[in-house]
């Protein structure tokens, strides 16, 4: 299979509307595979590791070979996971996964199984700094064609959360946490001011928009395990379908005593990057849902070991989707999702139209559901004439502090 051979590794580094990192793999016979190796806050050192230390290695090798190639990039670095280096070996496997579907004629999804189902539940981002305005943009998700929402509010007191805009919300996409500039913007925080807060607002929430809508909320890593277990308590009796990152997830145990404490179905995953960093939470049944996304997991090749894990013990999916993974990663979320058994969920946060300028994408989204299209491959071009004209900016994420100035996380 001479012709498949690699023949070239680019890595793309632009920021229409917001940074991505693509990564590009041209087989002799020119067909091209892409891969997103966007790490948001940290995205050239993704794109050194790339361009420097992996593409060498890669030119001359069967684009075919897609798990040789993983476990040579896994265990041949010796230097082993960690979202840097499993961004790097996600973008090089979907890069392949989209050579092989395009070369077999067919869609990705075809490749893994096939279309477990029609189509794939997607939920939205709701905010607002008070109820009236989050409601307003519920609402306006639901005109959309949503069927869930993942509902964010101000606390009073703070004067930037997680998940809200500064200044008012011109749409239901209208946040983005990755501001331009020298240096990260900092945030406050107070739990206790936070817990007081939330349960009254998914109150009015549900009361308002009746018992039948899919409603999330993501604590986004803040709390300690005992405080997560009285949110989750607090916020049974309106009926999420999840509750997020309700504390970090960097010892595993900690789960348990959330666990212990309430019946509100827990996600976490979207910072762990390996099938390790869910041992204990997937054997032990620690949550409901793995948020992973094939771009920070790994690729396709790993993240589907991921879940298969899960599926043995009724743990669904619900790949991140936030405006940082690119349309490359979002299309390569929506074929793995439609082919898995135990799909739960996908986060959908729309792209800007600039960024879906230098995307062409064929995903539909129809009645609530996304659809990641029949073409061959992932069905998503890159126009380097559109991303060329917007030049790498350096974006961080915000960092949080105390009223004390001791830095939480964010
Ligand atoms: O890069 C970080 C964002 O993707 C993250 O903050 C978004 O928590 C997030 C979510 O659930 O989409
Ligand atoms: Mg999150």
């Amino acid at each position: 299979m001479q012709g498949s051979t690699i023949r070239n590794v680019e890595v793309l580094v632009a920021s229409p509307g917001r940074t991505f990192v693509t990564l590009r793999v041209t087989t002799h016979d020119g067909v091209v595979g892409l891969g997103d190796a966007t790490l948001n806050g940290r995205e050239l050192a993704v794109a050194a590791y790339l361009r420097d230390h992996v593409a060498p290695m890669l030119i001359g090798s069967d684009a075919h070979r897609i798990e040789d190639t993983w476990q040579l990039l896994f265990r041949g670095a010796y230097w082993r996971r960690g979202p840097v280096t499993m961004t790097a070996i996600a973008a090089i496997d979907v890069a392949l996964w989209d050579i092989k579907a395009k070369v077999a004629g067919l869609p990705l999804f075809q490749l893994l199984g096939g279309a477990s189902r029609e189509g794939c539940l997607a939920y939205a981002h709701a905010t607002g700094h008070d109820v009236p305005e989050l409601l307003d943009s519920v609402r306006a998700s639901l005109a959309e064609g949503f069927r869930a929402v993942r509902v964010q509010t101000a606390v009073p007191g703070l004067s930037k959360v997680y998940g809200v805009p500064s200044a008012p919300s011109s749409g239901p996409y209208a946040y983005e946490p990755a501001s331009r500039g020298t240096l990260p913007s900092v945030e406050d925080w107070d739990s206790r001011a936070y817990l007081r807060h939330v349960p009254g607002v998914l109150e009015q929430v549900r009361h308002e928009l009746g018992p039948e809508l899919i409603l999330l909320h993501d604590a986004h890593h803040r709390l300690t395990p005992i405080e997560a277990a009285r949110l989750g308590r607090s916020l049974e009796p309106y009926d999420l379908f999840w509750l997020e990152d309700c504390t970090p997830v960097d010892n595993q145990e900690s789960l348990r005593l959330v666990r212990e404490h309430t019946t509100t179905p827990l996600a976490v995953g979207e910072v762990l990057s390996s099938i390790w960093d869910y041992q204990t939470i997937i054997r032990e049944q620690l949550v409901d849902f793995v948020r992973s996304s094939v771009v920070h997991a790994g690729g396709i090749t790993s993240l589907r070991r991921i879940l298969d894990h899960a599926g043995m013990y009724q743990i669904r999916s619900g790949m991140h989707g936030a405006t940082d993974i690119s349309p490359v990663g979002q299309a390569a979320a929506l074929h793995l999702a439609l082919a898995i058994p135990n799909f739960g969920i996908q986060e959908y946060m729309k792209h800007s139209a600039t960024s879906l300028a230098a995307f062409r994408t064929s995903f539909t989204f129809t009645d609530g559901y996304l659809h990641p299209g029949t073409e061959p491959g992932l069905g998503v071009d890159y126009l380097d004439e559109v991303a060329d004209r917007y030049p790498y900016e350096r974006a961080y994420l915000p960092v949080n502090r105390l009223k004390d100035g001791t830095v939480h996380d964010w």
